[in-house]
């Protein structure tokens, strides 16, 4: 069932590959610029990273997570740019962000990586969003299997649902991700997607990130700045299928094509 009100969550990558110019200092500036103009244009919430995720990735370590992001969540997180949420896998990344200012907690390894992370939702009365992931960045899309991938995926969710729960995060706090692109083939993204409604029949809000991923490159040959049209179509087909959050990168155009889909099917 389509919700009323979708949510926009706006991407900053506060990677070098993403704001690659004269060091530190302005990589913050660009990061927090594009962060407000995310906002401007109708991002309800952005979501901060500082480590990639991508299939092939390696990781960063604590020290240099926390240098690249704090400053850019401590300035966004005013009144008037809206939620801010933190994607991290790692509790003092989180722990530093969440004191910075921001509400949300984005870890695509569902409190895997760090079990921690749990209590630090849960004391911090903060939201979360636990993602499928299979495998490691570095890994994982090295010939992934699944025998029914959304069967997989949904009983993966439910069973980090209820760990999140039993470590004291209230159920309204969570929401949840079937992880496009992580650790799945063209076929699996697909079949996600057409069968989105099982992830959302869970109960809780499904996040939906397929934004200029590589299936959709796969699907029409495009370099991955001109894959806006497939990020709105696959965006418009899980919006139809339930999603209540879209992480974007281009907010503007997820947004329109969101406000015909609303005005037709919403709710
Ligand atoms: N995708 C990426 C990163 N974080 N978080 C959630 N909840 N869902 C996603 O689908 C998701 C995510 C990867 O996307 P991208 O911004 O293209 O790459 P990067 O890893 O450089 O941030």
């Amino acid at each position: 069932m389509p919700v009323a009100d979708p949510i926009l969550m706006g991407v900053i990558n506060v990677t070098p590959d993403s704001f690659s110019d004269g060091g530190r200092f302005l990589d913050a500036h660009a990061a927090v610029e594009h962060g407000k103009r995310l906002a401007d244009a109708g991002a309800d919430m952005l979501d901060v990273g500082g480590e990639s995720t991508r299939p092939g990735a390696e990781p960063v370590s604590e020290a240099e997570e926390l240098e690249r992001v704090i400053p850019v969540v401590e300035r966004l997180a005013q009144p008037g740019v809206g939620r801010i949420s933190i994607d991290t896998t790692k509790l003092e990344v989180a722990r530093a962000a969440l004191q910075a200012g921001a509400r949300v907690v984005n870890d695509v390894s569902a409190f895997r990586h760090d079990p921690e992370m749990a209590g630090l939702v849960a004391s911090g009365g903060a939201d979360c969003c636990l993602m499928h992931m299979l495998g490691e960045p570095r890994t994982m899309q090295r010939d992934p299997r699944y025998g029914d991938v959304v069967s997989e995926v949904k009983a993966f969710l439910e069973e980090r649902l209820s760990f999140a729960v039993r470590e004291g995060v209230p159920e309204r706090r969570v929401l949840l991700d079937p992880g496009i692109g992580f650790g799945k083939t063209l076929d699996h993204n697909l079949e996600l997607l057409r069968r989105l409604a099982e992830i959302v029949a869970i109960g809780r809000p499904v996040v939906f990130g397929a934004s200029r991923k590589r299936f959709l490159g796969r699907l029409t040959g495009r370099a991955e700045d001109e894959r806006v049209p497939g990020t709105i179509a696959a965006s418009v087909l899980a919006y139809e299928r339930g999603a209540s959050i879209f992480r974007v990168h281009d907010v503007v155009e997820v947004r329109d094509a969101l406000r015909v889909a609303v005005a037709t099917v919403g709710a």
